[in-house]
C-alpha cells in the first residue's frame, strides 16, 4: 500500500515521517508548496516524494491522508474520491497503525482540550506514562511511533479528524458537550454532529463511553451507542460521576472537593468529571485522582490569567474560538468586562450570545471578518467600536477601562485569517499587555 499526504502542516508533516520510517511508499504535496525551496525543513532529508502536481501520482494502490484543516468538499480531495482513492484523516491511521496501543480519544464542542490536558496530568502524576497529542498542536502519528515507551496516548480528536475515519476506535472515549461549531467546514450542524459520533460508533461492548448526561442532544445518541457508557453530570445525582456544590463525588462518595482546584468555572468542574471519569476506568486511585486534580493548573489561552494592571485584569482566552466557548468564558466573571472579540467567518449567528451576556459587557471590542455582523447582533451592548488590529484593541480596551473592570479576550471566532492559529493571537494580546505602561 501507498500513501499520498495532502497538506503537509503540523499532521502532514507527522504523517510523512511516520509512514516514510515505517517504510511506506509515500507521497506529500501541499497547494502552498510550489517549489524544493519551500519543502518543511523536516522532511528534507526523508525518503518520500514531494509533487507539485497529483497528476504524477502513478501507483494504483494508494490511500490518502488529508490534514484536518482540508474540507472534504475541497476540489482535489473530490477529484481523489472520484477516482475511488480512499480518503482518511491521521486519527484514522493512529487506529490502524497503532490500533492495540492505549489510544484514549476526546472529542466535544468545547472543554476537550482542558480534559485532555488534565487526564494526562493525573496519568502522569499516578505513575503511569502519558502523552497527549492530536488537535491540542501535536502531530499524532509522529508522537506515537517514536515513543514506543509511553503506555497511554490522550488524543484531544476534533470533528475535522473525526470526519474522515471508517474503522478507528478506543476502548475509553469521551464526548464532552455539542453546541453549533464550524459550519463553513461541515456544511450543517448535523454533519458536525454526526461527524463528532465517529468518537463512538465502532466501539464494542467492552468499550467505555464517558457521556456528559447535562447535555440532551448527546442523551439521545443512547441507542446508537454499543459501548458501555459511563455518565457525569452537574445536576443529576444518578451519574456515576456527579457534582453536589462543593464536592465531586463517584457514586456516593466524595472525590473532590472543587473549592481546592485551580481551575475557574463550572464548565471546568464538568472537565474535572469527565478526567476523573476516564481515569477511573484506567484503575488509578481516587486518592491519586484527587491530588493531581488539586495541582493542575489552567490551560494556555483558556481564560488565562495573564496580568493586573492598575486594578484592571486581563484574561487571555484566545482558545474562545466559537460562541460556546466565549459564553463559558463570559459566565466565569462577575465584575464589568471589556471583550475583545471577533475574527474568521464560521457562519454562525451571536445573537444569543449577546442576548444572554450583553449586559455584562460594558464594551466591546471587535475586529476582523465578523466584527460588522457581531456589532449589528450585538443590539444588548451599548458601548460598540471596531479596529483593525490587536495593537488598538489592546490600548483601547485599558483606555475604556476603570477599577475593577476585567479585560478579556474571547473572539467566539477562529483566528484565521489575521493569525496562523489561535496560540499566535493569544501570544499577541499577552504581549501587548504585559507592555501596557512601558
Ligand atoms: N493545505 C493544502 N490544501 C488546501 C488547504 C490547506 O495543501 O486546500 C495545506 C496548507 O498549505 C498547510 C496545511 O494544509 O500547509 C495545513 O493543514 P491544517 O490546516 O490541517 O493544519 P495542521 O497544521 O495540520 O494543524 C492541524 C489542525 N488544524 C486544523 O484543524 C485547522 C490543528 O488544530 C491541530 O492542532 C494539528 O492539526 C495537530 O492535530 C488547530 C485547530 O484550529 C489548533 N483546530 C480546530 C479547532 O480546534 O477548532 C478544529
Amino acid at each position: 500500500m501507498d500513501y499520498l499526504v495532502i497538506g503537509l502542516g503540523i499532521t502532514g508533516i507527522s504523517t510523512v515521517k511516520t509512514l516514510s520510517k515505517l517504510g511506506f511508499n509515500v507521497y506529500g504535496y501541499d497547494s502552498k508548496i510550489k517549489d524544493r525551496e519551500n519543502e518543511p525543513e523536516e522532511l528534507k532529508n526523508l525518503k518520500y516524494t514531494l509533487l507539485f502536481d497529483l497528476d504524477d501520482i502513478t501507483s494504483k494502490d494508494i490511500i490518502c491522508i488529508k490534514s484536518p484543516g482540508i474540507p472534504p468538499h475541497n476540489e482535489l480531495i473530490q477529484k481523489l474520491l472520484q477516482k475511488g482513492i480512499e480518503v482518511v484523516s491521521d486519527l484514522e491511521m493512529a487506529y490502524r497503525l497503532f490500533g492495540d496501543k492505549n489510544l484514549i480519544a476526546i472529542t466535544g464542542t468545547n472543554g476537550k482540550t482542558t480534559t485532555t490536558m488534565l487526564v494526562n496530568h493525573i496519568l502522569n502524576e499516578s505513575g503511569k506514562s502519558s502523552r497527549a497529542i492530536g488537535n491540542i498542536g501535536v502531530g499524532m502519528l509522529w508522537e506515537i511511533y517514536s515513543h514506543p515507551e509511553i503506555e497511554y496516548f490522550v488524543i484531544e480528536s476534533s470533528s475535522f479528524q473525526l470526519d474522515s475515519t471508517t474503522t478507528f476506535r478506543t476502548k475509553v472515549a469521551a464526548f464532552t458537550n455539542i453546541s453549533p461549531d464550524h459550519s463553513d467546514w461541515h456544511g450543517s450542524f448535523g454533519a458536525y454532529f454526526k461527524s463528532k459520533q465517529n468518537i463512538f460508533i465502532n466501539q464494542k461492548e467492552t468499550d467505555k463511553l464517558i457521556l456528559n448526561i447535562d447535555d440532551k442532544n448527546l442523551v439521545k445518541l443512547k441507542d446508537k451507542i454499543n459501548s458501555e457508557i459511563i455518565p457525569i453530570s452537574l445536576t443529576e445525582k444518578e451519574a456515576s460521576f456527579y457534582y453536589d456544590k462543593p464536592y465531586i463525588y463517584h457514586n456516593e462518595k466524595k472525590i473532590i472537593d472543587t473549592r481546592k482546584l485551580r481551575i475557574p468555572g463550572l464548565h471546568n468542574i464538568q472537565n474535572v468529571l469527565i478526567a476523573t471519569a476516564i481515569a477511573n476506568t484506567l484503575n488509578v486511585s481516587d486518592d491519586d485522582i484527587e491530588r493531581a486534580c488539586y495541582s493542575f493548573n489552567a490551560v494556555e489561552h483558556r481564560i488565562e490569567f495573564v496580568r493586573e494592571f492598575n486594578e484592571v485584569k486581563f484574561y487571555n482566552d484566545s482558545k474562545g474560538t466559537n460562541v460556546d466557548s466565549t459564553i463559558k468564558a463570559l459566565s466565569s466573571f462577575e465584575n464589568p468586562i471589556i471583550l475583545i472579540a471577533g475574527g474568521y467567518d464560521k457562519k454562525v449567528s451571536f445573537e444569543e450570545m449577546f442576548k444572554q451576556y450583553g449586559q455584562k459587557i460594558k464594551k466591546l471590542i471587535l475586529m476582523g471578518q465578523t466584527a460588522e455582523q457581531m456589532k449589528k447582533e450585538a443590539k444588548w451592548v451599548k458601548d460598540i467600536t471596531i479596529v483593525n488590529n490587536m495593537e488598538e484593541a489592546v490600548k483601547l480596551s485599558y483606555k475604556s477601562s476603570k477599577k475593577g473592570d476585567v479585560v478579556l479576550l474571547s473572539p467566539a471566532c477562529a483566528s484565521w485569517g489575521m493569525y496562523k492559529n489561535f496560540e499566535d493571537r493569544g501570544n499577541e494580546f499577552k504581549e501587548l499587555v504585559n507592555n501596557l505602561g512601558d
